[in-house]
């Protein structure tokens, strides 16, 4: 009996341990470089390619490491990776088992505060490469976490991951180079994206299947415009502008896990689905806001095949949702696409950019097609009984 309580704990213990483990080494860059000394106060370490090694990562060109109690404010996770000039880290990793769709999260931040020029931040994998601005005007700390669809691999396929500084006007000698904070790589298996909700004609309706929430940030994850279904950081959907993604230890979630923030005029969520042309169906979903002190009246435009209504969600930024429903008919032959989208562009008090929320999109086909005949069958119709009848007579 000891012996299984033990083997119970051990299993436990291991599934803990599996489950947050993070598919990159040192994602978090909380094991420092070779030669820091954790007794140093300086707060900006250069790494040097010649005598420092940083445990799971390769560097080139000016990169630094930073401790926390620089100006940067850095969350509960102290250090950080300063990207100057030329500044660029990889790591390589093996994806395993199914294929999968990888998603990175990353969070990122100014260098130095008094700095006139912002250089960008480059992601880059096998198969994209996307820049980054660190404007700041997306969350109340320097920080800024952002989520993104880096690729698709299946078992054995070596990736390099490659995280760069990108001077927008080499010129300038007052650069505010990015600090990389935390990262987080997750892998959402093939078959875990087919698995269909019997009541749902939407894969990833409730918006569950997203990127991974940093440990270290309670600010949620922004997404950028991505015009793919399929190459997206939220599954199934096309991202319309920027939206936040908001996790329900840190905000306020209707339904599961996740939800999605819309921020700002014409930024949004879009899915597509194959219809039946002539059916009904009824769209359901719910608006509100995440409790992030975003208030206001908010117009949520949706949109299904050839139907749009506008909604308005009335908030006083505490949190909220109510469900809301739109009946439409399928297009038939292409794909129907299904929308939700700001009207508005709205800022909290301090100046961040906030809007309503989405979540809980369930999709139902509530009448089957019902169609009349049409003009052209009848009258062949009669000329085939007519023509029928002139052989009989013959
Ligand atoms: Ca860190
Ligand atoms: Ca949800």
């Amino acid at each position: 009996m000891k012996l299984q309580s033990q083997t119970v704990f051990f299993m436990f213990w291991f599934l803990l341990a599996t489950a947050s483990a993070d598919i990159l080494q040192n994602p978090d860059f909380e094991r420092p470089p070779s030669n820091w000394r954790a007794t140093s106060t300086a707060q900006f370490f250069p790494l040097d390619e010649n005598s420092t090694t940083l445990p799971g990562w390769t560097f080139l060109g000016k990169v630094e490491y930073v401790t926390a109690g620089s100006n940067l404010s850095l969350p509960r996770n102290g250090h950080a990776i300063l990207l100057a000039d030329e500044g660029k880290i990889n790591q390589t990793f093996t994806a395993s088992g199914e294929r999968a769709q990888y998603i990175l999260t990353f969070a990122v931040a100014r260098g130095i505060q008094d700095c006139s020029t912002n250089a960008s931040l480059v992601v880059s994998a096998p198969d994209s490469t996307v820049e980054f601005s660190v404007s700041g005007k997306y969350g109340k700390q320097p920080w800024q976490v952002y989520g993104h669809y880096i690729g698709s691999w299946g078992d054995g396929e070596s990736v390099n991951l490659v995280i760069q500084s990108q001077a927008v006007d080499s010129e300038s000698n007052s650069t505010c180079w990015p600090v990389v904070g935390d990262l987080s790589l997750l892998a959402i298996t093939s078959s875990s994206i087919k698995v269909k909700d019997k009541d749902n004609l939407l894969q990833n309706g409730g918006f569950e299947l997203g990127p991974a929430f940093l440990e270290s940030s309670n600010e949620g994850v922004l997404m950028d415009s991505e015009p793919s279904l399929t190459e997206s950081a939220l599954e199934q959907w096309t991202i319309l502008g920027t939206v936040k993604y908001v996790d329900a230890k840190n905000f306020f979630v209707p339904e599961g896990k996740a939800a999605v923030e819309i921020l700002g005029a014409s930024a949004g969520v879009q899915t597509a689905k194959q219809l039946t042309r002539g059916s009904e169906y009824n769209l359901q979903f719910m608006l509100g806001d995440a409790n992030d002190s975003c208030s206001g009246d908010f117009v949520v435009g949706v949109a299904a095949g050839s139907s749009a209504q506008n909604f308005t969600v009335h908030s006083n930024g505490t949190g909220s949702a109510k469900k809301y429903s739109l009946k439409f008919k399928g297009d038939g032959e292409s794909t129907t696409s299904i929308s939700f989208q700001g009207y508005t562009t709205s800022q909290r008090k301090d100046g961040v950019f906030c809007g309503p929320m989405v979540d809980a999109v369930v999709l139902t086909e509530s009448r089957g097609c019902r169609c009349k005949p049409k003009m052209g069958s009848v009258l062949v119709g009669l000329l085939l009984v007519a023509l029928f009848k002139l052989f009989e007579l013959i």
